[in-house]
């Protein structure tokens, strides 16, 4: 349905309890089913708190949050999360396997969808180098492997979950180029056309996004695809440059 994915905010003001100044500023956006929206904006800018809010970790204390016309203050906590799937920034695995930490999202999972979404996650190589391969145990928090390789297990554990909305919370900058690359050049197909917001460090990761919303202190300053930005935000061509 075309109308598979839609997440609209207007007017959304959010501020920490007791903070003086709000973190998000009455930012209103669309992100269109089935496309890409990236964000990109300095640390501190309220980007993952943009996230945070689409998953109701926090409410908004003014403005509405929609998902296919639905707000998400009406949605059960099941709702949402059939709808919408994170890779947190500081992604966190359970005391398990890989198999068990993969299949966090969506329990039937075979191990045939477990291996396309390690692929697709470039986390292919790393499992099969394991011993036990898929069953090789990890520890609460995931300190047996490496951060770069947690990521990916957090990325293939989404891919396994198939919501209608992916968000990936700055998750390819720990790849090098290549491998971020690769793994996006993979993902349209293995997300299968779904709605994609990606939060990037680096302009090369979000150049082909279909929209690209430049955040500053919690206020949306610029908007639009790459070339558009490149001619009309000195942000993003301070981000750009930088
Ligand atoms: N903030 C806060 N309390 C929290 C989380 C954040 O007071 N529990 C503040 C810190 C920032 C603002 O909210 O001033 C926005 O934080 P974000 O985590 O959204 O910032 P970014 O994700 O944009 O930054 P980074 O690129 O470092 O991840
Ligand atoms: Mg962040």
């Amino acid at each position: 349905t075309p109308e598979r994915g839609r997440i609209e905010f207007s007017g959304v003001t959010f501020g920490f309890p007791g903070a003086e100044t709000p973190v998000v500023k009455d930012a209103s956006f669309v992100v269109e089913p089935g496309k890409t929206t990236a964000i990109i904006g300095s640390t501190g800018a309220g980007k993952t708190v943009l996230l945070n809010l689409m998953l109701r970790l926090y409410d908004p204390q003014q403005g509405t949050i929609t998902i296919d016309g639905a707000p998400v203050s009406q949605l059960t906590r099941e709702q949402l999360a059939d709808a919408i799937g994170l890779v947190p920034q500081r992604p966190y695995l359970f005391a398990g396997t890989i198999a068990s930490n993969l299949r966090f999202g969506r329990s039937g999972a075979t191990e045939e969808e477990l291996w396309e979404a390690l692929r697709v996650a470039q986390g292919e190589d790393f499992v099969k180098a394991k011993e036990l391969g898929l069953d090789e145990p990890v520890s609460q928090g995931g300190t047996s492997v490496s951060g770069g390789q947690r990521q990916r297990l957090s990325i293939a554990r989404l891919l396994v979950a198939r919501p209608k909305v992916y968000l990936f919370d700055d998750s390819f900058s720990a790849l090098d180029v290549a491998t971020d690359a690769r793994l996006r050049a993979a993902l349209p197909e293995a997300t299968q056309g779904a709605t994609t917001i990606i939060v990037a460090q680096r302009v090369s990761t979000i150049t082909e996004a279909d929209q690209i919303l430049v955040i500053e202190a919690g206020e949306i300053v610029g908007r639009g695809t790459h070339d558009e930005l490149l001619a009309s935000s000195d942000v993003y061509q301070e981000i750009v440059r930088s």
